[in-house]
This record gives C-alpha cells, sequence and structure tokens, in this order.
C-alpha cells in the first residue's frame, strides 16, 4: 500500500446547529493524513432530495439520531474503500453509489455516503499538499478558481422560523462590493443595522436557525420595506450597493389542492396569483433573485414565471430541482427558472454535485452553491464555491460560528491573490 491510500474510514454523531444528531467521518490514509468531513440537514426539504436516513428512536434524539448511517461508514463502506487511491473521486462515488444499490441511497443514507465522498476529498487535498478550493477545481475541470459573492440570510420566517412570515428569507447582496472583503463588511454594516431597526420598532431581535431575525412582518411587502429601511440604515443605497435576495420556499406553502397559503395574511393564493405577487415585488423592491417561488411539482407554473420574469431576476429552483441531474434536465426542456441551489447533501456525493454544476452551465442557469438551514463548523462549502467558480454563495447570517466558519474561509482564501471575485449577480449566466 503506497501513502496515499484509504487505509480507515470511520464516523460519528455529532451535533449541527440546531442541536439535532448529524454525520461526520475521518478518513484516514496509510500516510496518516485524515480528512475529516460533516454532513448538513435541511428542515425545508425538497421531496426529492437524497435520503437522509435517520433512525427513529424516539429515546434517542427523538428519533432524529444517525446511528444506522454511522454503522454503515465504520463497517461497510470503511471495508469497501479500503486500499483505494483517494484522489480517484468519481471512482470512490460510484463505488458508494454501487454500495448502496438504490437510486437515492436510502440503504446505507445519503448522510452516510456524503459524509464520506467529502472526507475522501478533504484527504486527497491535504495528501498532496494543496488547498482544497485547487484539488476541487482539478476534479471539477475548472480552469480558474473564482471567490463568489455571498447572498446573505437577514430576515427568515417559514420553517426557519416558527412560521413567523410566510415567505422564508430575505437576503443581501452586496453588489457595489469589490472583494470578498469588502462584501462581507458591507453585510455586516446590514445585519447590525438590522438589529437596529428592529430594536427600534420593537421587533424581536433573537436570532432564526441561520442567524438572521425573525420580524415576524404581517406580509412580504411590510418585510421588503423592512430591509430597504435596514439598507438606508447602514449608509448602503438600495438598488446599488444592496440588492434583496427571497427564498419563498414555496413547498412549504403548497397545499394539496394546489393553492399556495400565506396564513399569515389569511390569503390563499392560485399560481397566477403568486406570480402576480412576486412580479409585484421585482417591480417595486431591488430584487435580483427569487428562490422557490412556486411549489417542487408546479412545472407549468414555473414556465409561466420564468417566461414572464426570467429577464428581470433570477429565478432559483432549490426544491425543484433538489440538486438532481434528471430534474434539471427536465427544467431545461420545459424553460424553467433561470437558476439552480446546489446543496451537496441533496444529491449524496460530491461527484454527482460537480456534475450537476457543469449540467447547470452548458444549460445557462445561475449556480448558487448552498449550505442548509443545519449546519455545523465544517467549511468544506467555502472552497467548494470557490473551486467551481459558481459566482454566489448562500450560507446564512453573519452570526453563528457554523455561518462564520464559511466566510471565514473564503476571507483565507482571499489571500490567494490570483483568485479573483466574482462580483455582481447578473439575471442570467
Ligand atoms: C433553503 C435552505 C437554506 P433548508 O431553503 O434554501 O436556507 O434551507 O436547509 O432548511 O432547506
Ligand atoms: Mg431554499
Amino acid at each position: 500500500m503506497t501513502g496515499r491510500t484509504i487505509e480507515r474510514i470511520h464516523a460519528r454523531q455529532i451535533l449541527d446547529s440546531r442541536g439535532r444528531p448529524t454525520v461526520e467521518v475521518d478518513v484516514r490514509l496509510a500516510d496518516g493524513t485524515l480528512g475529516r468531513a460533516s454532513v448538513p440537514s435541511g428542515a425545508s426539504t425538497g421531496t426529492h432530495e437524497a435520503h437522509e436516513l435517520r433512525d427513529g428512536d424516539p429515546a434517542d434524539f427523538a428519533g432524529l439520531g444517525v446511528r444506522r448511517a454511522v454503522a454503515a461508514v465504520d463497517g461497510e463502506i470503511s471495508a469497501a474503500l479500503r486500499g483505494h487511491d483517494p484522489a480517484d473521486q468519481r471512482g470512490i462515488d460510484a463505488a458508494l453509489r454501487g454500495l448502496d444499490g438504490t437510486a437515492n441511497l436510502t440503504r446505507l443514507g445519503a448522510n452516510a455516503v456524503l459524509g464520506t465522498s467529502l472526507a475522501v476529498c478533504r484527504a486527497a487535498a491535504l495528501a498532496a499538499g494543496r488547498p482544497l478550493y485547487r484539488h476541487i477545481a482539478e476534479l471539477a475541470g475548472v480552469p480558474a478558481p473564482v471567490l463568489p459573492m455571498p447572498m446573505v440570510n437577514i430576515l427568515s420566517g417559514g420553517l426557519h422560523a416558527g412560521r413567523g412570515m410566510n415567505v422564508q428569507d430575505f437576503l443581501v447582496v452586496p453588489a457595489s462590493a469589490n472583494t470578498i472583503g469588502e462584501a462581507l463588511h458591507q453585510v455586516a454594516k446590514v445585519r447590525a443595522a438590522a438589529s437596529e431597526v428592529a430594536a427600534a420598532r420593537g421587533l424581536p431581535t433573537l436570532l432564526a436557525d441561520e442567524g438572521g431575525l425573525s420580524p415576524g412582518c404581517p406580509d412580504s411587502r411590510t418585510a421588503l420595506e423592512l430591509m430597504v429601511e435596514i439598507f438606508a440604515t447602514a449608509g448602503l443605497e438600495p438598488g446599488v450597493d444592496a440588492l434583496i435576495a427571497i427564498d419563498v420556499a414555496a413547498h412549504s406553502l403548497a397545499g394539496p389542492d394546489g393553492r399556495y397559503r400565506f396564513g399569515r395574511e389569511g390569503v390563499t393564493r392560485t399560481t397566477p396569483e403568486v406570480i402576480d405577487l412576486i412580479e409585484g415585488w421585482v417591480r417595486d423592491f431591488p430584487v435580483v433573485s427569487v428562490e422557490d417561488g412556486l411549489d417542487e411539482e408546479d412545472w407549468a407554473g414555473w414556465t409561466t414565471l420564468t417566461a414572464r420574469l426570467g429577464e428581470r431576476v433570477t429565478l432559483i429552483g432549490d426544491d425543484l430541482f433538489t440538486t438532481n441531474p434528471a430534474r434539471l434536465t427536465h427544467g431545461a426542456a420545459l424553460g424553467a427558472a433561470t437558476g439552480i441551489l446546489v446543496k451537496v447533501n441533496q444529491n449524496g456525493t460530491l461527484s454527482g454535485t460537480l456534475d450537476v454544476l457543469a449540467d447547470a452551465r452548458a444549460a445557462g442557469y445561475v449556480p448558487v452553491v448552498s449550505a442548509r438551514s443545519g449546519e455545523t463548523e465544517d467549511d468544506f462549502l467555502a472552497d467548494l464555491a470557490v473551486g467551481t467558480a459558481a459566482g454566489q454563495i448562500k450560507v446564512g447570517s453573519l452570526r453563528c460560528s457554523d455561518r462564520l466558519a464559511k466566510y471565514n474561509q473564503l476571507l483565507r482564501i482571499a489571500e490567494d491573490d490570483r483568485v479573483p471575485f466574482a462580483g455582481a449577480p447578473g439575471a442570467r449566466s
């Protein structure tokens, strides 16, 4: 065995940013190199995501334990990958999928498979003595890494904040920033202004799941007005320095009758009415992108929405695509959405995620690399966004170490002056 072979893979159950169990994987190489990675977890999840295996034992973290996934890594996965070259990411990911044997990674668990896939990648980069983002760029066939523009959570509702607002997230994009450092500085001003404005208005200043505020605005336009006021308080010009990104997470509003329930307003809307609502946001506010404006199965609605607004804002599919190549192909054929949220745990392997990013690019979709609402201190995503030159990243607010871990890694990568900053996002790639 050479030094660059996998000697042992070991997993453990750790806790994520919501205090729920998740999988952490250690990949040990024969030369002693240790690659470690952990797995995120969503709250507003798409139906077609790779399967997150939970134990369902009510006595263990209310059924959320991941001991079976951990056992799969320590047992079958470790045995199958022992002796493999960690640089062969594609071969390893194919072996993991083959070992699981199901389309959605239901047998071993996408959490077991993804944790291994990411930890293998990190071990390979460490063993080769090069930065993770450079290693990922090579795996992805990307000639030049790029630091992404962040879209940063400021106000939350939906499943990230006890349904205090119907729309899940309002985010800031610091559009006039010329470097990642400047971008984060502008966002820090916005985040501080958000607390200041909320306190002045007697709104709650406690944190939502991704470190933003949960002001409980009665409707979306009130939240958008609050965003604009926050930008002005931060000394930033709305529409020039600071743009608004919105994640509706419409899947969590959709009822079985195909209508959307905006419970805080006491209003139910049809698909055309939701499209009108979104058009009003785009007309009256500096909105740069709208994510999951409609439900994951509302393909006809998505096609209409895209035809109406696709040239004016980026329409991002998250639950719509679930980082799944077949769903992206389907959407591209229909002309549904113009952007795609890319989440490693929706797909299940690193290679699969890189393939979806490549497909998205080929089809002209704007990619956004994204964290989950449940995260750990793992900063892999920063290197993934840079290495794939994705252009944009979404990892939550400027609060909580699980979020800052990613931003701080971007600041470290920025010391490599060969890596440019993406700058302001355009409506289409
Ligand atoms: C989303 C993500 C991140 P979750 O909807 O885009 O904000 O949330 O991880 O809960 O799916
Ligand atoms: Mg989303």
